[in-house]
């Protein structure tokens, strides 16, 4: 490659960055349960509907939460209330992630690689876009979009309380080259005064206990994820 191709390379991805930089995430992370915790200012107040239709929005995804954390609990043969009791009043939080297209998507990322804080994410991913990926084995796999259908995926704290039988696998978004991505992903997260660790009942000799019990699991979560690390490993006995 010629240098005056390499500069206008450059430029390009420079100017792409840049771009992402000021537009991801920026549209909404906001607290959406429980309810004395929305702030309806900082909420956007266009479209008119847009904050009955994201507290209708939360409430089923609460529902739904639930549900799937009684499922994932019978399916080890626990009661169906252990991992609920263990998070308290759930808290929840809703992104809107916004990925602008890009010319040279290999060269810039949407969304660093992570894995998530909550204990279980629920991800409304963009109808006609692809760009979650997701590492198994030190390769990375796209999620492929189901119409109609929710990604499910498993926190960090589901991962501690189940004592490591559930993962929290690591992910990231990337950018596609010609078109823009929109996705809304839930959180649902202990409150933060609960004390979350592996539940008694999957712990034994053969398999000790592999996580620390704490509090406000999130705080240390965002403070290894700016250092790009992954704080479960601080948590790990
Ligand atoms: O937008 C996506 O596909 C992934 C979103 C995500 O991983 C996140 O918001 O933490």
């Amino acid at each position: 490659m010629g240098q005056k191709e390499s500069i206008m390379k450059d430029m390009e991805v420079t100017l792409c960055s840049q771009k992402i930089k000021g537009l991801i995430g920026l549209i909404v992370f906001t607290s959406v349960q429980p309810e004395h915790q929305r702030i309806f200012q900082a909420w956007p107040q266009q479209p008119p509907e847009f904050r009955d239709v994201l507290i209708e929005y939360t409430e089923k995804l609460k529902e739904l939460n639930e549900g799937i954390m009684k499922a994932m609990a019978k399916s080890l043969k626990l009661e169906e209330e252990s991992f609920l009791k263990q998070c308290g009043d759930t808290n929840m939080f809703a992104r809107f992630n916004y990925y602008p297209p890009c010319k040279r998507p290999e060269s810039v990322l949407g969304l660093k690689s992570h894995a998530d804080g909550s204990a279980m994410t629920l991800l409304l991913q963009d109808p006609n876009v692809e760009g979650l990926q997701i590492l198994r084995d030190n390769n990375w796999f796209k999620v492929s979009i189901i119409p109609d259908a929710l990604v499910v995926n498993v926190g960090d704290q589901m991962e501690m309380m189940s004592n490591g039988v559930f993962k929290s696998p690591i992910h990231r978004a990337v950018i596609n080259s010609e078109k823009e991505r929109l996705t809304i992903a839930m959180f649902c997260a202990p409150d933060v005064e609960s004390e979350i660790g592996p539940v008694d009942e999957l712990i034994d000799e053969s398999r000790p206990k592999l996580y620390k019990t704490i509090k406000n699991y999130v705080k240390t979560y965002f403070q290894y994820y700016q250092q790009n690390k992954r704080a479960i490993d601080a948590v790990r006995v």
